[in-house]
């Protein structure tokens, strides 16, 4: 791996030891640019009381629309059929009656919760480095004096168990974190596996189709556990910078009554997620796009911060296995739609990925028609 990806390139600061300090104004390597900070229109915070009335809407959603939910209790054919609508449209959708239990929720949110709210030293320990990033982090990219997003984070590999974080990154306190992740990470493997399936037969495919081609029994899980901190100038700055993720699907369970994340139309406009109670978000990641020939896409998102109140979500990564070529499936390339892109891993494309760090998708659309990238690209 590069020497780049050995150390981060200035010292680490803890966005929630800033945040904690009780500073008035943000320091300036988290200001963004004008044409990257949200609209203050963007900023209200509070989720939804789950009462349904849309009393929440009006005042932050001014074209009124969101994300498709999708029920998957129901039947096979309009779970398929809503699940290709939300594909082509949003590349982002909510799934309810998912089968993982609230509880294991609850318990995991709440797990992360708990590391985060200890003093700074005792999570120090953990503090993660660009070369495998597990552990505690606060940026993304190793770019010397880029511009920072007002977050912290917890990245762990879960799945398969072969390539499991050791021991060392596991956080001990609270004392059932790792059991926890363990149990909530299996579960929404399971649900992966599942959406595979939905997703390869929605677009005309055999059911194991896209489970195949990205390694089978060997895909892979990563657990993101995100928190973002009270910040005094919301307007200024972003938790997450926009970007699309890199594997192949995101299942992210968002704060339960703080909002931040939006996702990003073709018209170019932030639409803000209200999470629905219970569910879990869903986004197709840069590897489907791949595998699709672009038939869905992934798509870009960010998250808004706010003055009020600390956030915090958890998503889980279903990446490819690492070192297997992947292309578009050779049935959906037709002479009038060419293959788009060029075989390549996902741990050539990972190295790409986490050297420039939160780029929108700049990246996926870097390899279009380009020759595979490799990990010196
Ligand atoms: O915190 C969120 O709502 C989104 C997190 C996200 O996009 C990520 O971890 O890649």
């Amino acid at each position: 791996m590069a020497d780049c990806m050995q150390e981060w390139p200035e010292p680490v600061v803890r966005v929630q030891a800033l945040a904690e300090s009780g500073l008035a104004a943000i320091p300036c390597c988290y200001v963004k640019p004008p044409c990257d900070r949200p609209a203050a229109h963007e900023l209200g915070n509070r989720a939804s009381d789950g009462d349904g009335d849309g009393d929440e809407r009006s005042a932050h959603y001014p074209s009124g629309i969101s994300i498709p939910v999708v029920d998957l209790g129901g039947d096979d054919g309009d779970i398929e059929e809503a699940v290709a609508a939300a594909c082509r449209e949003w590349g982002f959708f909510q799934v309810v009656n998912h089968g993982v239990q609230p509880e294991l929720m609850s318990a995991a949110r709440e797990a992360w919760r708990g590391f985060f709210r200890q003093p700074l030293p005792a999570k120090q320990q953990y503090a993660n480095s660009p070369r495998t990033y597990e552990g505690y982090g606060s940026r993304l990219g190793v770019e010397k004096g880029a511009i920072l997003d007002w977050g912290d984070y917890y990245f762990l590999h879960l799945w398969p168990e072969t390539a499991k974080s050791p021991a060392k990154y596991w956080p001990s306190n609270p004392g059932d974190c790792k059991e926890v992740s363990e149990e909530y990470g299996g579960e929404v493997v399971r649900l992966c596996e599942r959406l595979m399936r939905v997703l390869s037969v929605s677009l005309g495919l055999d059911e194991t189709r896209f489970q195949a081609a990205f390694g089978g029994a060997e895909c892979g899980a990563c657990l993101r556990a995100n928190y973002y901190p009270r910040c005094p100038q919301p307007d200024l700055t972003l938790g997450l910078s926009a970007h699309s993720d890199p594997g192949v699907l995101t299942v992210l369970l968002a704060d339960e009554n703080v909002r931040g994340l939006q996702v990003r139309r073709g018209d170019g406009h932030w639409v803000a997620v209200q999470p629905h109670p219970g569910a879990f978000i869903v986004n197709v990641g840069d590897q489907i796009q791949i595998l699709s020939n672009s038939m869905y896409k992934s798509v870009e998102h960010r998250v808004v911060v706010n003055a009020e109140e600390e956030r915090i979500s958890l998503a889980l990564f279903y990446n490819p296995r690492g070192d297997v070529p992947i292309s578009p499936s050779p049935e959906l390339v037709t002479p009038e739609r060419p293959s788009l892109y060029p075989p390549m891993t996902f741990d050539d494309y990972r190295v790409y990925v986490r050297k420039n760090g939160p780029k929108g998708k700049a990246q996926i659309e870097a390899l279009k028609g380009q020759g595979a990238i490799t990990q010196n690209s």
